[in-house]
């Protein structure tokens, strides 16, 4: 039996993964520990599927870790791995990007506006963030009238069908991995903070612009503004076929 540590702020991935074990008959071959960060700022959601918080950085937990647990997912988990953990005990990153292409934070978003391949990938961890070396990845396209919403639930899509198609061979360790062929590129949040605040003198193509705003069209969020007079004024795009 394969004890599995599952880091994670999304619960619909972890109510998916739970449900795999029963679906792929895996329940004698593994268990799953569900743990959520202290970057998770509404774990209601985790705290009800029975999940506990956990921090990865601290010393006596990773010793825990290692000495409890055979595999750790960290599956949309925001807390940054720290080397001690990854250099003792087989760390997989689910993400929700196509690496090596715009790694780190809201791949879609930056998709959007510079164009590179999205999707969804499983990695084994290294200690940079979305870097390590490729089980299997799955690209999404991206329609013309796309906002950043219909991407990033496609590429949830994605997620789940290669977590599906290669969750037996990380559990009984028969998966073959690569490394990605180059270095690629990598957007912090302070990346995304630029992005969103418009700037209103911008010289451009009109197309984009639209890029942008469908970059940054999330469904209720308020993410792409402008200022003036000292007020922030929040804008969205809506497209349609
Ligand atoms: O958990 P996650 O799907 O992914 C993020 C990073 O993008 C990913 O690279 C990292 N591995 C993971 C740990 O964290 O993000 P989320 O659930 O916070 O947001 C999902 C999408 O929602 C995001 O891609 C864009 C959109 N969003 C989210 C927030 C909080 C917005 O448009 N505005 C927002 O303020």
């Amino acid at each position: 039996m394969k004890k599995i540590l599952v880091i994670s702020e999304n619960v619909g991935l972890c109510k998916f993964l739970e449900q795999l074990r029963k679906d792929l008959n895996l329940i004698s071959k593994c268990r799953f520990d569900f743990r959520y960060t202290s970057y998770n700022e509404n774990p209601k959601l985790m705290l009800k599927f029975g999940a506990r918080e956990i921090n990865v950085k601290d010393k006596k937990i990773i010793d825990f870790i290692i000495q409890n647990y055979d595999l750790v997912f960290s599956m949309h988990c925001k807390q940054v791995f720290p080397r001690y953990l990854i250099s003792k005990i087989s760390c997989f990153n689910f993400h929700p990007g196509y690496n090596p292409h715009n790694r780190g934070w809201y791949p879609q978003v930056f998709s959007l506006i510079n164009s590179l391949p999205v999707g969804a990938t499983i990695h084994l961890m290294d200690e940079q963030i979305d870097h390590g070396s490729i089980i299997a990845q799955k690209k999404v396209n991206i329609s013309p009238k796309d906002t950043s919403l219909e991407v990033y639930n496609n590429v949830i899509k994605a997620e789940k069908e290669i977590i599906r198609e290669n969750l037996v061979s990380i559990i009984e360790n028969t998966y073959t991995s690569i490394n990605p062929s180059e270095e690629g590129n990598y957007n912090g949040i302070d990346d995304y903070l630029k992005v969103c605040k418009l700037n209103l003198n911008s010289v451009d193509t009109l197309e984009s612009h639209i890029n942008l705003l469908k970059a940054l069209s999330h469904g209720d969020f308020k993410n792409a503004y402008f200022e003036k007079e000292g007020k922030k004024y929040f804008v969205k795009i809506v497209i349609s076929d």
